[in-house]
């Protein structure tokens, strides 16, 4: 089954957004397999947001995201990555379409609420980066093969 991993950056627990946010993704039928509230130590954020070392928001970026904790969490289902995505929004709030968690609940491109792999490969590395394979759990639900 697809994974991907998500996360409340700082503004969205501040916010209280998290039960929020939790609900969406349930509420689509995605399952929660991983998740925990944490701080991000400063060599994870940098590595976490590698791809932007040269972009001049890069210091900014790292220091928001360490500046208080995130809920860090595993979903995994049919697609979960690309429709996660789209649930997101774009990352500038301004863009994003009402109905999307950007698009009703962020203000600034630096402070979006929430962060979500963009492909199956950062996918894989980013929940590489924040669990331990025995935090990601396989448990069923299973009554019918649509329900999950
Ligand atoms: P994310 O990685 O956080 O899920 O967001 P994303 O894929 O939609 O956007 P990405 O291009 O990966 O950018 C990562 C984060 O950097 C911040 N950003 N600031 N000041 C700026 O121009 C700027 N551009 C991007 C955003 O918080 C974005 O989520
Ligand atoms: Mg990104």
């Amino acid at each position: 089954m697809e994974k991907t991993f998500l996360m409340v950056k700082p503004d969205g627990v501040q916010r209280n957004l998290i039960g929020e946010i939790v609900s969406r993704f349930e509420k689509k039928g995605f399952q929660l397999v991983g998740a925990k509230l944490m701080s991000i130590p400063n060599e994870l954020a940098e590595e976490h947001y590698g791809e932007h070392k040269e972009r001049p928001f890069f210091g900014e970026l790292v220091d928001f995201i360490t500046s208080g904790p995130v809920f860090a969490m595993v979903w995994q289902g049919e697609n979960v990555i690309a429709t996660a995505r789209q649930m997101m929004g774009s990352t500038n709030p301004k863009d994003a379409a009402p109905g999307t968690i950007r698009g009703d609940f962020g203000l600034t491109v630096g402070k979006n609420v929430i962060h979500g792999s963009d492909s199956p490969a950062s996918a894989e590395r980013e929940i590489g980066l924040f669990f331990k394979e025995t935090e990601v759990v396989d448990y069923s639900k299973l009554v019918n093969e649509w329900i999950y």
